[in-house]
């Protein structure tokens, strides 16, 4: 089977986006409705984000949007206030309720939504992580996601550049038990050890909190005056060092590489307080995931694969202008997305 990843789309996301899902034959007579014989009705899909008011789950939902509207799928997106498993749970459960025929999800901890997305799967409903995943297989047909392995990897060599080779690091995660930061802090400390000149003085938990971020780094510049660089795995994390080292008057002496690249982000990089980031492709995580979903619900078609990867680009203050990097800055409503022609997947 060709995988989507492998095709080549040219389009303009905008205004395919305006063009409106396709809907199925249903018709309305006498208040009733009805599927005439031979119509398939609309298959629903929700997409359950890791958290709100996310530009990295907020361009995810753009792509899912653009492919359930090419696809004919009712898309329907929800979300936690919080990176939270036993709000997500809740909400999870709501979603099952309601009966979709697809649930796509970000799963906030990788143990914990074992057994509600299990109970998912077992209420007949497709299952497919998005970004994180859970540590069991059998659940998910599929897990669509950037290698954050690689990505971890990249920001030490990134960093390791940046500060000459020599020096003290420190990274600011999120919240253990999140695969993908788990991951990335992972790759990041296993590539950082190759550089003998480097010192990894450790990491700290922010639980997702750009303020939290911000304090534990400001406590992390006291305590290591000589500090000269600092990883974040995420938008928060990254944006709450960039706020910390801003409030010292240290930009610029202090080299920073962010995860993400949301418009704060984007704001410090341009600034000069972040050196270096790790845009990820949240629209081609969407757009590929819901064409998954919409594979095998349409067409009975089950994933080629377990594991479906998309790219990065590594965005800095000399290629930001360029419209191939400019394209994966992360938007906070699908309207700010380029009018460039777009190649979803990879
Ligand atoms: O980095 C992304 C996502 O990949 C991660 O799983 C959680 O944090 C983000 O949503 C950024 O805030």
């Amino acid at each position: 089977m060709t995988k989507r990843s492998d095709m080549c789309f040219k389009f303009n996301r905008r205004d395919l986006m305006k063009a409106g899902a396709a809907t199925a034959a249903v018709t309305a007579i006498g208040g009733l409705n009805y599927t005439p014989v031979g119509a398939q009705e609309t298959k629903k899909v929700t997409l359950i984000q890791g958290i709100q008011n996310d530009q990295f789950y907020i361009s995810m939902a753009c792509g899912a949007q653009q492919a359930a509207n090419e696809r004919g799928l009712e898309l329907e997106v929800q979300a936690g206030e919080k990176w939270d498993a036993s709000i997500q749970t809740t909400l999870l459960n709501a979603v099952v309720q309601s009966d979709p025929d697809a649930i796509l999800i970000a799963p906030n901890d990788r143990v914990a939504m074992i057994s509600p997305l299990r109970d998912a799967k077992d209420a007949g409903i497709a299952v497919f992580t998005v970004d994180t995943f859970i540590e069991d297989d059998s659940i998910a047909l599929a897990n669509v996601a950037s290698d954050n392995i690689l990505g971890g990897q990249m920001a030490a060599d990134a960093l390791a550049e940046l500060i000459g080779e020599t020096g003290k690091v420190y990274v600011s995660n999120t919240i253990a038990g999140t695969s993908t930061t788990d991951q990335r802090q992972q790759g990041f400390e296993e590539q950082i050890a190759t550089y003998e000149n480097i010192e990894y003085i450790g990491n700290d938990y922010n639980n997702n909190d750009p303020t939290t971020a911000a304090s534990q780094t400001s406590a992390q510049l006291q305590a290591h005056p000589d500090l000269a660089g600092i990883f974040g795995t995420n938008l928060f994390s990254a944006q709450g060092a960039a706020a910390a080292v801003k409030d010292a008057g240290r930009t610029g002496e202090i080299k920073i590489v962010g995860f993400d690249a949301g418009p704060q982000q984007v704001a410090d990089l341009q600034a000069g307080v972040v050196d270096a980031l790790i845009a990820q492709h949240p629209y081609d995580i969407g757009y590929q995931a819901v064409n998954l979903a919409a594979d095998y619900l349409l067409d009975g078609a089950e994933p080629a694969e377990k594991v479906f990867t998309t790219g990065y680009s590594v965005v800095t203050r000399d290629n930001i202008e360029d419209p191939e990097i400019a394209r994966y800055l992360y938007v906070s409503d699908c309207s700010e997305l380029p009018e460039t022609e777009a190649t979803p997947a990879g």
